[in-house]
């Protein structure tokens, strides 16, 4: 797909890609970065008791296993009891990283969504999965965006590595080197894990927003955890709708920043020689990361 889309165009591939044919959100009001009034008085009682029930059972679960930052984070959004308004959030969100969340209607196009990083604008999504989607929502949804996003906002270093990575993702729509990116946000700020003094634990948004694969990443015995490799992750394919096959693993949130410091020119060039890996691949030189198997 070409690397600029039109609204059209966009709007027409994601009705393909969502179930149902149908969009989600209400895109005829977004403006030309998608952005939309949240309209915070439209949430139903329902919809705040949904959100209650969401957070409560993913907070609980994100004990012991989301690293410290997340956990701090989320006490101060003290966003538990009611959808969030982003006005609200923003203002304190300003005041510690310099970063805003702007509401849109759902996904949009990637020059889009970079566009925004790269401007320390965080695009979250308005609408709220039904009650039929608690445990599996195939697109980003409030939930999902606030829960598994914000709270890493407020985390200097990695607030600073999310708008370079949007800057890169503005270079690599010149530079042909788009997929590799989006492989580097999927098994960094979807899914990946870091280590801490008390053991591995989870920072990706999809993972933390995940009902069962926030427990699955850090014990179970079958997926790959690979120390971060920047080259090895850019040539890792992923999985979309199932738990990962391979998670990637850094010692600190500089890692991640430091990995967007190399010309990715150079970089792209030499991924185009490699070959492309399945999610479930390990190379002799992969330094791998013990589980938290068996440690309470
Ligand atoms: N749009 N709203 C929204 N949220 C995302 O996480 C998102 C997106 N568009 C594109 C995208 N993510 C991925 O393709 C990234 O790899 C860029
Ligand atoms: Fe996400």
């Amino acid at each position: 797909m070409d690397a600029i889309v039109s609204r059209d165009d966009f709007l027409k591939s994601l009705a393909e890609k969502s179930d149902g044919g149908k969009l989600r959100g209400n895109y005829a009001a977004a403006d030309p970065l998608y952005v939309v009034a949240q309209d915070w008085a439209g949430y139903t009682r329902e919809q705040h008791a949904l959100w209650q029930k969401l957070y409560r059972r993913q907070a609980n679960l994100a004990a012991g296993r989301a690293c410290e930052e997340v956990i701090d984070s989320l006490r101060r959004l003290d966003a538990a009891d009611a959808v969030p308004q982003f006005e609200r959030i923003s203002d304190v969100l300003f005041k510690a990283t310099r970063w805003r969340l702007v509401a849109v209607p759902g996904l949009v196009p990637d020059q889009v969504f970079f566009e925004h990083l790269a401007n320390r604008r965080f695009p979250v999504t308005v609408w709220l999965r039904e009650p039929y989607e608690f445990d599996y929502i195939a697109e980003p949804d409030v939930f999902h965006d606030f829960f598994g996003h914000v709270p890493l906002l407020f985390n200097p270093i990695f607030a600073d590595y999310l708008q370079e990575y949007g800057k890169g993702g503005l270079k690599a729509l010149k530079l042909d080197g788009l997929k590799y990116l989006a492989r580097l946000y999927w098994y960094t700020i979807e899914f990946g894990l870091i280590e801490s003094p008390g053991g591995l634990r989870v920072y990706g948004a999809g993972i933390l927003s995940s009902g069962g694969e926030i427990d699955y990443c850090l014990r179970s015995g079958k997926p790959h955890r690979i120390r971060f490799d920047l080259e090895r992750v850019m040539r890792t394919l992923y999985k979309i709708d199932s738990y990962q096959d391979t998670y990637f693993v850094i010692d600190c949130f500089e890692r991640l920043f430091d990995s967007t410091a190399p010309d990715f020119t150079q970089l792209y060039k030499r991924l185009i020689t490699l070959d492309t890996l399945p999610a479930d691949t390990l190379l002799a030189g992969d330094r791998l990361v013990a589980s938290l198997a068996g440690r309470r």
